[in-house]
């Protein structure tokens, strides 16, 4: 099945909002294939970051992600990458509707709680960044013929 890479940043692990978090992963039925609490380096943050390290903010978001330990978590589900996206909401959490994570838990573009990978070939780095061999889990749910429907289980999980 489709699995992608989230991280619930320093801000949310210290504002006391990761169960809140990681409750809304679980109620949308998506599988938790891994998770980890880790410091970030300077040298894996500026590969996940890559794509920002020249911006002028980008001193600040290391500062911000650095504050303390970020939760790594993979997700397991069909088409996972764009549903938890669009569950995450907009990167400027005043501009994400309510409903999403970033929309009800943060008022800040840079301090928006997680991380959420935005395709799934990056999807495929990323899990491969922060999670070593071992450390994903295949696991058998009671529950999984309740969550899908039949077509989709032929379609996504077998
Ligand atoms: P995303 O997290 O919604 O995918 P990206 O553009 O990949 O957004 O940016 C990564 C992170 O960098 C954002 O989540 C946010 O924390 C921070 N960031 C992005 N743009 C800005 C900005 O203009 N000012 C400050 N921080 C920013
Ligand atoms: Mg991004």
């Amino acid at each position: 099945m489709e699995k992608t890479l989230i991280l619930i940043k320093p801000n949310a692990i210290q504002r006391g909002i990761m169960g809140d978090i990681v409750t809304r992963f679980e109620r949308k039925a998506l599988r938790i294939a891994g998770m980890k609490m880790m410091f970030l380096t300077d040298e894996i943050l500026a590969e996940h970051y890559a794509h920002l390290v020249e911006r002028p903010f980008y001193p600040y978001l290391k500062a911000s992600m650095q504050a303390g330990p970020v939760i790594a978590l993979c997700l397991e589900g069909a088409e996972a990458v764009e549903t938890v996206r669009q569950m995450v909401g907009v990167t400027n959490s005043r501009k994400a509707l309510p409903g999403t994570i970033r929309g009800d838990f943060s008022m800040s573009g840079e301090q928006n709680v997680v991380h959420a990978s935005d395709s799934v070939e990056n999807a495929l780095v990323e899990i491969n960044r922060f999670f070593k061999e071992g450390e994903l889990f295949e696991y058998e749910s009671a529950v999984t013929r309740f969550e899908y429907g039949g077509e989709e289980t032929l379609k996504y999980i077998k």
